[in-house]
């Protein structure tokens, strides 16, 4: 049940450089997605160019699989059900790949915790340490505590191996809200802002989530929002040249400007969606949230109801961390998505949880490895069943 045979040391790409090249006017990387849709072919491609990243703690920076299952227009009528049982095993198996740090610290701990021992309150304390050094936050850590303790009064329950269960059982109940699948609507196109501290993952996610949506057969354009540092737009031309999607950029950058641009272009060209990077490090954080404020007023000048989908990403190292950043984003945009990424390099997984309970926010992806696969429509009972 428990396979842990990996460890991954994760990479704290280190990226830096101030070299300022950038891309004089647009660039016709490979060919523009054709005017509808274009399939991805390529297979991941060697190891991404050393990115620069600072981590940035600021505000400090969110995750799935894709399974054919959610994104799919309205119109298309779902029908995850099926696509889901054909490929629920590899799914799973990828997703407990990624938790595996995660899973191997709570089994490890639980299982010293419940063996053998009676229900009391030491019991409760020891548990209460798990979770929150796992990063579920205190206040979801009560929440638990209490669902478990109420139900081990209702049902009489003895013995303390029944525990375990009990957690799957609540935790899954907290989770489930914020299970809440991207359904792109029809929209001509359709623009999902992603936004985020820098390195928190979002262009590796646009990289990613750009596959998913060209595998349900979505045109997609991309916008290189992210002007501050040339290497940004540079590591999202390679994941353009992955997907064989194209990317617009533009030398002397405002970032509104090159998103304009590829919405207009996406409208005459008919394309599905827009996917918008932006920049996650600016001298100041009010000068970051003043420049994504502006970018989404920008969007919402060259089409009314967009950007349909503001994403933020959070990258799970940093616990708690990512509440705040959460609170933060959604106070200057109105977050309408999470993606939660790098959970296969952190033992702290238990984050979801305190999003959850604190600040529930539909969780669209978890991202569980760097490759161009590696991105993972968010389902609670999956998550649950591959952390224990
Ligand atoms: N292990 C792992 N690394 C990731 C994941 N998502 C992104 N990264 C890495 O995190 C680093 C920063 O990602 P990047 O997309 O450049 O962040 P950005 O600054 O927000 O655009 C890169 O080295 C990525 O390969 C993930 O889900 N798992
Ligand atoms: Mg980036």
């Amino acid at each position: 049940m428990f396979e842990f045979l990996k460890k991954f040391i994760k990479k704290d790409s280190q990226e830096k450089k101030p070299i300022v090249k950038k891309e004089a006017t647009k660039k016709p990387q490979k060919k523009a997605s054709s005017p509808h849709k274009s399939k991805v072919a390529k297979p991941p491609p060697p190891k991404e160019k050393k990115e620069t990243q600072k981590s940035e703690q600021s505000i400090k920076s969110a995750p799935s699989k894709t399974e054919k299952k959610p994104i799919v227009f309205s119109e298309d009528k779902i029908q995850p059900q099926e696509e889901k049982k054909s490929s629920f095993f590899g799914f799973t198996d990828k997703i407990k790949k990624g938790l595996t740090k995660t899973r191997e610290k709570l089994t490890a701990e639980l299982t010293s915790l419940f063996s053998g021992k009676k229900i009391d309150e030491a019991l409760y304390e020891e548990l209460e340490t798990i979770l929150l050094t796992s990063d579920v936050g205190i206040s979801a850590t009560n929440y638990l505590l209490d669902s478990i303790k109420a139900s081990i009064k209702k049902n009489n329950i003895e013995n303390a191996d029944e525990i375990k269960g009990l957690l799957k059982e609540k935790l899954i109940e907290l989770l489930m809200p914020i299970e809440n699948p991207l359904i792109l609507k029809k929209a001509n196109p359709y623009v999902i802002m992603v936004v985020g501290v820098n390195g928190s993952g979002k262009t590796t996610t646009i990289g990613k989530l750009t596959k998913i949506l060209l595998d349900e057969n979505k045109s997609v354009l991309i916008a290189a929002g992210d002007t501050f540092r040339a290497a940004a737009t540079e590591q999202l031309q390679i994941w353009g040249e992955r997907n064989n999607v194209h990317v617009v950029s533009q030398a002397s950058g405002d970032p509104s400007a090159v998103i304009f641009d590829a919405i207009n272009s996406a409208k005459a060209k008919n394309l599905d969606v827009v996917i918008a990077d932006t920049a996650g490090r600016l001298p100041t954080q009010k000068y970051l949230i003043d420049e994504i404020t502006k970018i989404k007023r920008v969007i919402n000048k060259c089409h009314a109801e967009a950007p349909h989908e503001v994403l933020l990403v959070l990258d799970a190292n940093t616990g708690q961390n990512a509440i705040s950043q959460l609170k933060i984003f959604n106070e200057a945009l109105g977050i309408t998505g999470l993606v939660l990424t790098k959970l296969d390099g952190t033992a702290k997984g238990g984050v979801i949880a305190a999003i959850a309970k604190e600040q529930p926010t539909p969780l669209r992806y978890i991202g569980v490895g760097e490759s161009i696969d590696d991105l993972k429509v968010f389902n609670a009972q999956e998550y649950v069943e591959a952390l224990f």
